[in-house]
């Protein structure tokens, strides 16, 4: 396999679930940490604009958003699987449901007055300013519950997951881990870094359990690379390619466009469209530093657009 890169930070959910999958699928990979808070000048050379964690890289492309991130690793390391056949098709909307609902609950539960003194202990008083600037900016317009509201929800969720493994299953979708268990694990993964706050998962004892199962899996083997390094990587490499297309989304391969993420951190992509598929769509751009990169996300949360025309493919 390929150098697979990550660019990831240590305090972050989404990063810990691909971490966790990386140790699940036992790969050696490569770690760049990236800022937490804008400005990320070296995410955007390989990007074009996309700024949220983790994203990952190997060579000239880039894979954006950890649905799609995940698939990539799967199919580059397939064992052990991570939609096994017998978890179903249910694993992906459960997985789905973690990465949205349970996420933006967990969040704003963990991240109330106490669990911010304490995960920024120490820190300087205008780093956590320009921290809570930074995520206000980012989720303008988003809707969340409140850390009152938010806890009573959790209760409920954390209920379901636990009522899910009260026949004694190792993992949410049966006996083998899949990407349900990744995708749920980082909110309790969260909340656990606050010792006040993770008293809300005391009543589940099996999704405790079944927390630590997954936590066994470990990270995997990596070494750190810098930043510079990783864009060195890109610069010196050529994107894979050709992409399948698929034409029947109003779209043509070459045509100018824009991807933005439909939820939070709305900052938009131009490229070249490059390759898409009901799942996947891939732009590829040309970036003063890291030169040619094929940028990829997933269909799913994501608004594909041609200069100024309305959006296709995802509004109602
Ligand atoms: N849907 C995205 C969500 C990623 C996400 O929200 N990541 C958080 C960190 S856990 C983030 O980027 N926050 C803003 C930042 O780190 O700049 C995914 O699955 O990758």
């Amino acid at each position: 396999m390929s150098d697979l890169i990550l660019h990831h930070y240590a305090g972050s959910p989404f990063s810990e679930k691909v971490r966790l999958v990386l140790g699940f699928k036992r790969v050696t990979w490569k770690s760049v940490t990236v800022p937490m808070m804008l400005p990320k000048p070296d995410v955007i050379a390989l990007t074009g604009g996309y700024r949220r964690a983790p994203f990952l890289q190997i060579g000239a492309d880039i894979w954006c958003d950890t649905p799609l991130m995940c698939r990539v690793i799967d199919q580059l390391a397939p064992q052990p699987p991570l939609y096994p056949g017998a978890a179903g098709g249910v694993q992906n909307v459960i997985a789905q449901w973690a990465d949205t609902t349970l996420f933006w609950t967990a969040i704003p539960y963990t991240m109330q007055p106490a669990g911010l003194q304490h995960i920024f202990a120490g820190a300087p008083p205008e780093v956590v300013k320009a921290f809570i600037a930074d995520r206000a900016a980012m989720t303008a317009g988003m809707k969340r519950p409140g850390a009152a509201d938010a806890k009573a929800h959790l209760a409920s969720y954390f209920g379901w997951l636990e009522r899910e493994l009260s026949d004694g299953r190792p993992f949410l979708c049966g006996s083998a881990a899949c990407i349900a268990d990744f995708a749920v694990a980082q909110s309790p993964w969260y909340i656990r870094r606050v010792p006040s706050v993770a008293t809300v998962l005391a009543p589940f004892p099996r999704l405790l359990a079944w927390f630590e199962r997954v936590r066994e899996f470990g990270h995997g083997t990596y070494e750190t690379m810098t930043s510079g390094d990783a864009i060195g990587v890109a610069r010196a490499a050529t994107p894979v390619g050709p992409l399948s297309f698929d034409d029947g989304q109003g779209f043509a391969r070459g045509d100018e466009v824009t991807v933005t993420p439909t939820d939070y951190a709305q900052d938009p992509v131009a490229g070249r469209l490059v390759g898409l598929a009901h799942d996947e769509v891939a732009i590829e751009r040309d970036d003063e530093r890291a030169g040619r990169v094929v940028v990829h996300f997933p269909r799913i949360g994501y608004r594909l657009k041609k200069p100024d025309t309305t959006s296709a493919g995802l509004t109602a």
